[in-house]
């Protein structure tokens, strides 16, 4: 027998698998339970890494990538780079029931939500402007993006631009990625008419170049799922990851019997071929409820599951 509901969630962010599956439990879809898991994420700022107020980019704003995804009807709805909208997952669910589309971004996506009924609000708080005004103090940074100030781009000295090498006459290094700078929730479920959904919700990466849009928002890379299979998704760093769509690749690897494990595990060792610093994890889960992880870069990922085989939810720590 299939081993469902079941709910597995990235990280240890516990509240939104609690979220997730009182939905799955009472009976209620894999899609509701995904949204709801990342909505309670986004709310409470897991981790500062997941909704408002973190990881500002170089302009000092916040702005949020999400993606669901549908595996009975293979539909996806997904948001990048939002602006001023704070529950970026349930503007995905709009995206997903309300159009014909899939992905929305930037300005246009907030003017969207807005249609739709969301507030606009601010998505800074004290600590993202805080983390923002160190930053860009201590780097003395060019003001780019002040008015009336012309841009000079060999100033530019945000972590994910390959001109600091010019600028301080060192070679250019890749950002150190720590766990704390990349938490993405994502979380895969199947509810109890055996429905596979999938998503993701995060602010994205520290210091990014306003405009840049992760693995997150992107089906097959942040998120993927497919009711005749299974599902999958992935956290990390996210301008790598979305190079190899690697919860596409995890499922496929399931598809031709391969278990959750295994099939996470050549889904990120496909990118460590290319980048073996590269940080990130792919939780996958079949469509009979079996469930498996595998990560890089780090010593141990932690991912949550929660089903009827127990009382409370299960934090699961593999090591890397
Ligand atoms: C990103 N992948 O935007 C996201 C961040 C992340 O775990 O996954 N953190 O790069």
């Amino acid at each position: 027998d299939p081993n469902i509901p079941i709910v597995v969630t990235t990280w240890n962010f516990s509240n939104a698998t609690v979220g997730a599956w009182d939905i799955l439990k009472n009976g209620g879809s894999s899609l509701d339970a995904i949204q709801k898991g990342a909505s309670i994420c986004q709310e409470q700022q897991c981790d500062g890494t997941v909704g408002y107020g973190g990881s500002p980019d170089e302009h000092g704003e916040t702005t949020l990538d999400a993606l669901l995804m549908d595996g009975k009807t293979m539909n996806v709805g997904a948001v990048g780079a939002l602006r001023r909208i704070k529950d970026a997952v349930s503007v995905a669910r709009h995206v997903l029931e309300h159009t014909k589309h899939s992905l929305l971004v930037g300005e246009l996506a907030t003017e969207f939500a807005v249609e739709m009924g969301f507030n606009e609000e601010n998505l800074s708080s004290l600590e993202s402007r805080e983390m923002w005004k160190t930053w860009y103090n201590k780097n003395n940074c060019q003001p780019n993006f002040w008015m009336n100030v012309k841009p000079d781009p060999s100033k530019f000295c945000g972590p994910y631009r390959k001109q600091n090498n010019l600028l301080y006459g060192k070679p250019y290094q890749a950002m150190q990625v720590d766990h704390l700078n990349h938490d993405t929730i994502g979380i895969v479920a199947i509810d109890n008419y055996a429905n596979v959904a999938a998503g993701t919700s995060t602010n994205g990466a520290k210091f990014k170049i306003p405009g840049r849009i992760g693995d997150s928002p992107i089906p097959g890379s942040g998120a993927y799922a497919d009711n005749s299979v299974g599902g999958a998704a992935a956290t990390g760093d996210g301008d790598i990851m979305l190079r190899f769509l690697p919860s596409f690749l995890a499922v496929e690897e399931m598809r031709r019997g391969a278990m959750p494990e295994e099939a996470a595990r050549v889904a990120v060792n496909r990118i460590a071929d290319h980048y073996p610093d590269f940080m990130g994890a792919v939780i996958a889960l079949t469509k009979d409820g079996k469930h498996g992880a595998a990560c890089h870069g780090i010593p141990t990922f932690p991912y949550i599951v929660q089903d009827n085989n127990r009382e409370t939810y299960e934090i699961i720590t593999i090591k890397c």
